[in-house]
Formats: structure tokens, sequence, C-alpha cells
């Protein structure tokens, strides 16, 4: 079995919510820490300039956005279960809505809080969300972003209220994974101002110690170049699980595609290998790793056929 490596960075909500996962599920991981903001010259190459964090690999496997990395973790690890049974699409289902309501409101709250953000993070990130993350800028927004927020907050708290352990019941859940990343970066980060106007926490607080306590597992650091040689010696699988549905939209297998992600982030190009009801797998092919699968959820995706640039 190749190794399971993530690669990530410490300050990343997303990353968070997968090292719980990662911990929830009793996987054995290798972390590579990536710098928080481009360029990053070791992974690039591999991922075809898909930028966002965090990826998970095996071996020449590269698992894309945290809806697909989710599901790769609920195959890899023995314990507990990320989708509980007969629960499957709600737990989906809530965390599409959780996050989609309350990471980006709850970043800008936080970082409205974080005088001394380095320039180049505050440069780096204005094209990709489109939103101006100077501390100055968005503290004095901070009314906008806590009542989105504390409005998403107190639909968590009505789930909580009856007393259950997690989201779902008593076990924990991808569920509660989504729910708590956004608070996890506003409490670790925003200090006591942004911690006492985030509202429910008498609620909020037991649920959220009970789902820090998951922790993050068994892991060892790894060098970048170490993950780049687990990819080099690997071979691609080969899926081909294909739909009709496909051909309906004018793709078919082997095409040169683009893959973009519906709310900000850029194009990834490359062969089109497998189109399910949940995933679209593509080839890509750098001199560093030689060919790599890069999988992506249908959810937050738009495949297109794209032109290929003349080598
Ligand atoms: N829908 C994506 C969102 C990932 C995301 O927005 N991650 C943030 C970090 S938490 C990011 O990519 N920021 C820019 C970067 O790291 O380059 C997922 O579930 O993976």
């Amino acid at each position: 079995m190749s190794q399971i490596i993530l690669h990530h960075y410490p300050l990343s909500p997303y990353s968070e919510k997968i090292r719980l996962a990662l911990g929830l599920k009793g996987v054995n991981w290798s972390s590579v820490e990536i710098p928080v903001w481009t360029p990053r010259p070791k992974l690039t190459p591999m991922t075809g300039g898909y930028r966002r964090t965090p990826i998970l690999q095996v071996g020449a496997e590269f698992y894309c956005d945290t809806l697909r990395i989710l599901k790769a973790v609920e195959s890899l690890g023995g314990s507990g279960t990320l989708y509980p049974r007969g629960q499957e699409g709600l737990a989906k289902a809530f965390g599409w809505w959780i996050e989609k309501g309350s990471f980006f409101n709850a970043v800008c709250l936080t970082i409205g809080n974080m005088p001394g953000l380095p320039q180049e993070l505050i440069d780096e990130r204005r094209p990709l969300f489109r939103v101006n993350l100077d501390p100055q800028e968005l503290r004095a927004k901070r009314p906008l972003y806590l009542q989105r927020v504390n409005a998403h907050l107190a639909r968590l708290a009505e789930i909580l209220a009856d007393g259950r352990k997690f989201v779902l019941g008593n076990d924990p859940s991808a569920a509660d994974l989504s729910a708590y990343h956004p608070i996890w970066f506003a409490r670790q980060n925003g200090g006591s101002e942004v911690n006492e106007l985030i509202a429910f926490a008498d609620i909020i607080d037991p649920w959220y110690k009970r789902v820090a306590a998951i922790g993050h597992g068994t892991f060892a650091a790894m060098t970048p170049d170490q993950a780049i040689d687990a990819a080099r010696v690997s071979e691609p699988s080969e899926p081909d699980e294909w739909l009709p549905e496909a051909q309906t939209l004018g793709l078919k297998r082997g095409d040169w595609v683009s893959v973009t992600p519906d709310d900000y982030g850029n194009p990834v190009y490359g062969s089109l290998l497998a189109w399910t009801a949940d995933e679209v797998v593509i080839r890509h092919e750098d001199p560093s790793v030689g060919k790599v699968n890069l999988r992506f959820p249908r959810v937050g995706f738009d495949t297109a056929p794209a032109a290929k640039a003349p080598a």
C-alpha cells in the first residue's frame, strides 16, 4: 500500500478538516507542509496547477478538494466512519451548507483581528478570492461577517440543542468536521475579542471539545522531494467508469478537458479518464513525476472540452 500523504499547512481550515478525518479513521499518514502562499514549486507541477489546499496523495493518485479527499480517507482507514450508514447523503448535504455559509465569513471575521498578516499573503489571495484580506479593511466589515457567521451557527446550535454528542447522533462524522473547521480557525486566530462575539458558545462548546478530541492520528513529516519520489515510482490506476451522461455533455474518454472549481480557483487540464456520478478523473503528466491521476468531486467542479496547447 502506498503511503498516504497530505499536502497542507497548519493554518488552513480545510486541512484541519482532513487532519481530523485521518484521525477519526485511524489512518497513518505522512505530512508535507506546503508554503501558505504560492509559488509551490514542488507541488504545483505534480497537480497540474491545482492550487487549493489541501491535497491528498496516494502514490500517483492525487485527490483534490476535501469532498473527494473525505471519500478517499473513508476507504483507507479502519476505525469509525465519516458517513454513518443511512446518513451518507445527509452528512454531505449538511457539510455543503455549513461550509458555504460559514467558511469564508468566519475567515474574514477572524482576519479582521489578525493585524500583521503578511502583505504577500494578502496580495496573493486577492485574485483568488476576489476579496481584499487586509485586516484593517475586514475589521471595518466586522458587523457584516459576524451576522453571517452567527446566522449559520444558530442553525448548528439548533441541531445540537437536544444534547446530542455529534451532529448526526452518538458518533462523529464528516458533518462534524465540516462544521468544526471554520469555528476552529476563528477560535485559534481571532483572539478573545472575536471569540466573545461568536454566538451560542454554551451549546457549541461541549460539541467543539468532543470534535477537537478526535485528534490528527499518527503522522510523520515528509519532504516535498519524498512525495515527488512516491509519485514517480508509482503507476497511476486506469479508472474507466463511465456514465452515458458524459456523452450528452459532449465528453468522451480521452478528451482533453478543463476541470474548474465553480467558486474560486483556476482550471486544471488533462485527458479525461473517468466520469461517475460523484467523481471526475483526469490524467496529468509532468517531467517531475511522469503520469499521475487527478481526482475531483463532481460537486463544485465544472468539466469542459478544452483546446490542447501546442507542444
Ligand atoms: N472546496 C475546497 C476549499 C479549499 C480551500 O478553500 N482551501 C483554502 C485553504 S483552507 C485555500 O485553498 N486557500 C488558498 C491556498 O491555500 O492556496 C475544499 O473543500 O477543498
